[in-house]
């Protein structure tokens, strides 16, 4: 069976694995879905969001857990690194940038997409949690130039699709222009979009627009 994906293109989780199985050269089906609360969906997707896959086994949700079933499937080039302690460094970050940038920007979507207005209280919350988490990163990621070393990883997927929200978030909801006062970050953004996939992904979500 054909892998599916579950979800709709402006989702940047949904695009996270769709850009990795892309990358490498999978054969796979879109399956358009919003969010949402049906029972019928619950039982493939348990809280209701998107992305989730469709396997010849059963269904799998949360986007770090796809992307390791992705590897396993050893259909391509891995985007692990081979030696583990390495390869524990690449899930790291790809928690990382989940914890502490995608999950408190997230908190700002409602008011910088959806035109939900966010109190100050909370865009204060979220702009010392991005700080810690970007300040962090810079710890954490070397850039060189990709974010675990000199090879591309799963985890510069998964930053094309956080951090590139989050900097929008920071600029429209916290005044704050983190793409070019922090360093690094602008730069692999950059780099990521030079790739196929990653054009691929924007051609499709400009379709759907
Ligand atoms: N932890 C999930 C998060 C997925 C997620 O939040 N998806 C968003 C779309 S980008 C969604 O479905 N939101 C609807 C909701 O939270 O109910 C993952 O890693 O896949």
């Amino acid at each position: 069976m054909t892998i599916k994906l579950h979800g709709m293109t402006y989702s940047n989780y949904y695009n996270m694995v769709k850009a990795i199985m892309i990358e490498k050269g999978m054969d796979f089906e879109e399956v358009h879905v919003l969010p949402n609360q049906e029972s019928e969906f619950l039982l493939k997707s348990p809280m209701g969001k998107v992305p989730c896959l469709e396997t010849e086994d059963g269904f799998l949700s949360e986007t770090g857990v796809m992307i390791d079933y992705i590897d396993s499937l050893k259909i391509g080039p891995s985007l692990y690194p081979e030696q583990l302690f390495a390869q524990a460094k690449v899930k790291e970050l790809i928690r990382h940038l989940e914890l502490y940038i995608e999950l408190p920007a997230r908190r700002l979507y409602g008011d910088v997409f959806f035109g939900n207005p966010a109190m100050d209280e909370l865009k204060g919350q979220v702009k010392l949690q991005l700080e810690k988490g970007f300040a962090s990163l810079q710890h954490l990621a070397s850039f060189d130039p990709y974010l675990a070393g000199k090879e591309l990883s799963y985890a510069d997927f998964y930053y094309r699709f956080s951090v590139g929200l989050a900097t929008i978030v920071c600029k429209k909801a916290l005044n704050w222009n983190a793409l070019s006062e922090l360093p690094n970050i602008k730069g692999l953004l950059d780099l990521m979009d030079e790739r196929e996939s990653i054009q691929k992904i924007q051609a499709d979500q400009a379709r759907d627009a």
